[in-house]
């Protein structure tokens, strides 16, 4: 098998983004599996465009994206992606997005066809903060998954694929007055990520 897992670099006032850092020490296996990592412009018309050929190419059974919720406590398993772009704050490079569907055909929405519960589960016995969130935002990150379900359901594609926030990591400037968990633990979360799904 293999399984696609793509991060973002930085944006706003997030110079850092631990979604990188957990791309760059990833195994390259996982019980045997292929894992394959992809960083993704935090732009909104780019990000699909720039992860589509990599799904063509390498025909993933698994994608996992991952992206920053500053802010948030836990590793956040989004449940839902919105066909709605709309943040006052600007992507990459300068888009300002409000009340743009992210595809104007599409469906309201989409759920992550990851296996959430069993996710979760697996996480918690690590003692390792998780949760299922109902909200994945309105800017890049939601649009993002968005793309990537809608595209398997217009293809009829068997692939399992969501997204995942993770918190600040405490190594990052940002983490000092927020909640943030180490590098090393947000890792050890998106390893256990791909076990679940496995
Ligand atoms: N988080 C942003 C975009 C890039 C990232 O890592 C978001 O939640 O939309």
């Amino acid at each position: 098998m293999k399984i696609l897992i793509t991060g973002f670099g930085g944006f706003l006032l997030n110079n850092e983004n631990p979604t990188i850092e957990v791309l760059k020490l990833l195994p390259k296996r996982i019980y045997g599996h292929q894992i394959i990592v992809a960083e993704l412009p935090v732009v909104y018309d780019e990000c699909f465009d720039v992860l589509l050929p990599l799904i063509e190419k390498y025909k993933p059974e698994i994608i996992i994206n991952l992206g920053l919720a500053g802010g948030r406590k836990a590793i956040s398993l989004e449940r839902v992606a919105l066909n709605i772009n709309d943040s006052k704050s600007p992507d990459n490079n300068g888009n300002i997005f409000l009340d743009k569907p992210v595809i104007l055909t599409g469906e309201n929405a989409y759920f992550s066809t990851l296996p959430l519960k069993k996710i979760m589960k697996r996480i918690q016995i690590k003692k390792i903060p998780v949760e299922i969130s109902n909200t994945a935002g309105l800017y890049v990150c939601n649009n993002l998954m968005y793309h990537v379900l809608h595209y398997l359901s217009q293809n009829n594609l068997d692939v399992k694929a969501g997204f995942v926030h993770v918190p600040f990591m405490d190594e990052q400037e940002a983490a000092k007055n927020n909640n943030s968990l180490k590098l090393a633990t947000i890792l050890e979360g998106v390893i256990d990520i791909v076990k679940a799904c496995l």
